[in-house]
């Protein structure tokens, strides 16, 4: 983040491999993270992962698959290695609903700890009227705080107190629309920097219908970064 001067995810849902490849080209140089569902492209293979690989070694930014995970240990542990997408093998970072309980930190665990990957736990949502509020955002706080080993923080829009130190990312941000039909909610990148989020995680903000991935993603990586800057003068 700070050799590049980007608190800025870039979520690429977008279904093919071609379009996938040609934005994250495009925004590469602007972002710290690139946040992936690789369960999305139509045309999935190795090459899209080799291909992915290169981008990320020529832009320098972190791989974050949003598979959010949300079953028991032994079945995330296969989910997260095995399967058509071997997400261990690429992946930086992945989440994971708290809902299981301890059980699927753990089991994320065997496989991620050796290979020195980092969970982000889901401690709220974005979209109306979801249910990680009140207790269960608690309750995830306290998960996350007994396995510091490989929780590195949460999905959220803002910072706990008692966590200070655990990296806060979060979705649904945008600066131009505050919804869309289907119960997503929007904040500016200033709103949720202000309330202490670590990193702004901007899709459709930056390559839907009409836009300039690279005009986009300079503007909101700008955004991103003078927030963070005046947070720290304040
Ligand atoms: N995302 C959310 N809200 C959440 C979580 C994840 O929007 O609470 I957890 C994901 C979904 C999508 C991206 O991949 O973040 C937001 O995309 P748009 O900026 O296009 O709404």
């Amino acid at each position: 983040m700070e050799r590049k001067k980007s608190n800025l995810a870039v979520a690429l849902d977008v279904t093919t491999k071609q379009e996938f490849l040609d934005i994250a080209d495009k925004v590469g140089p602007y972002i710290c993270c690139l946040k992936t569902h690789v369960d999305i492209l139509e045309d999935f293979d190795q090459d899209l992962i080799d291909k992915l690989k290169k981008l990320q070694k020529k832009h320098d930014f972190i791989i974050f698959e949003d598979r959010k995970f949300a079953d028991i240990g032994n079945t995330v542990k296969h989910q997260y290695s095995k399967g058509v997408y071997k997400i261990a093998e690429w992946a930086d970072i992945i989440d994971a609903h708290a809902i299981p309980g301890d059980g699927i930190i753990s089991g994320l665990k065997e496989i991620g700890l050796p290979l020195n990957r980092g969970l982000l736990l889901l401690a709220e949502m974005s979209s109306k009227g979801n249910l990680a509020t009140g207790a269960y955002t608690e309750a995830t706080i306290e998960m996350a705080k007994r396995h510091k080993d490989f929780v590195i923080g949460f999905i959220s829009g803002k910072k706990y107190n008692s966590c200070e130190e655990l990296i806060v990312m979060t979705p649904g941000v945008s600066l131009d629309n505050s919804n869309d039909d289907l119960g997503q909610q929007y904040k500016t990148p200033g709103n949720v920097i202000e309330n202490g989020s670590d990193i702004i995680i901007v899709g459709r903000g930056i390559y839907g219908k009409g836009k300039d991935p690279v005009v986009e993603a300079q503007r909101y990586r700008n955004a991103g970064w003078n927030a963070y800057l005046e947070k720290l003068e304040n």
